[in-house]
């Protein structure tokens, strides 16, 4: 439940590391971290000590599944956790101080705009959907995945990938969380699908509670998908870190009540892997205490 996560945090902002990292900002860093959430009868990871956009969290993850790597249908969507980082290559590129809230109309009213500015270079949804490969063969590997789990679920490589290393440099920022790997439980009497996933660099303020939700959702789409019941979410950090713009934040969060977490229904079953919508997702008593507001670092 919700206390692993603030026991995490208070482990890390009591014993990490205080350094200045990547963006400039500053950190509390430590080495090492897991949680299990369970994913049965519906339990939907979303954490309460503050409210979480669980909706920004899992339009993203349905972008990453469509193998999309431009900012452009998630701005319309509504979603604006990406701009950050294209508007940064822009301002600096054409010396042109726009506007977040400009950056984001161009893109989303003017297409070639979009193309040119929009873009993120092969993140997450490339590598998902098209690896490249030596070979000069496109690689799907979540489909691979899906296709294996229903014909080889005690497979040990039930896995999709992101850290493609030829391809970093030229990446918006490089993928946080990097491996997903599957595992089905209960083979012959109760199957249940289960997902771990690394990820080598976290934000645990801002960045966490959203890929943990994000993430139990693509369990339960892709449980969906292969007819087995959703199982758990194991999930591994390697430099988890609070951000030291985030420490009053994270100390008002520490000192409250967490609650029961909500529960997820998928109201349709969507044709495949890629044909999920927003719309397909209803949260039931989801109750959480009031937002709190942190500064993204870019
Ligand atoms: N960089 C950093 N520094 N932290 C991250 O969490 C992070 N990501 C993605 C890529 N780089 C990162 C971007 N994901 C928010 C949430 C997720 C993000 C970026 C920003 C955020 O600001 N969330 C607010 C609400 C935002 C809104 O309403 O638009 C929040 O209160 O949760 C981790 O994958």
């Amino acid at each position: 439940p919700e206390t692993q996560y603030l026991d995490l945090l208070e482990r890390v902002l009591h014993t990490g590391d205080k350094r200045i990292d990547r963006t400039g900002v500053g950190t509390f860093s430590s080495l090492g971290a897991m949680m299990r959430f369970d994913l049965s009868d519906g339990d939907f990871p979303v954490f309460t000590t503050k409210r979480v956009y669980w909706k920004l969290a899992v339009k993203e993850m349905i972008w990453f599944l469509t193998g999309d790597t431009n900012i452009r249908p998630l701005l319309a969507e509504g979603v604006r956790i990406w701009s950050d980082w294209p508007l940064a290559t822009y301002r600096r590129q054409t010396g042109e101080q726009i506007s977040q809230q400009a950056f984001e109309s161009r893109i989303l009213n003017d297409e070639s705009f979009a193309r040119k500015w929009g873009d993120l270079g092969p993140v997450y949804g490339k590598q998902w959907r098209a690896w490249v490969a030596a070979d000069g063969r496109t690689y799907d590997q979540v489909a691979t995945l899906i296709n294996d789990l229903r014909t080889n679920p005690s497979s040990r490589r039930l896995i999709f990938h992101a850290w493609n290393v030829g391809e970093l440099s030229s990446m918006a920022l490089a993928p946080c969380h990097m491996v997903y790997q599957f595992h089905v439980s209960g083979i012959g009497s109760q199957p249940r699908l289960n997902l771990m996933v690394f990820q080598r660099s976290c934000d645990l303020f801002l960045g966490l509670p959203f890929n943990i939700c994000q993430q139990a959702a693509l369990v339960h789409m892709i449980a969906q998908q292969v007819g087995m019941p959703a199982g758990e979410l194991v999930w591994s950090g390697g430099d988890v870190h609070i951000y030291s713009n985030h420490v009053e934040q994270v100390t008002e969060q520490m000192a409250r009540e967490p609650r029961p977490f909500p529960k997820l229904t998928l109201l349709r079953r969507a044709a495949d892997i890629n044909d999920f919508k927003i719309g397909d997702f209803q949260v039931s008593g989801y109750d959480p205490h009031a937002p709190i507001a942190g500064d993204v670092a870019v």
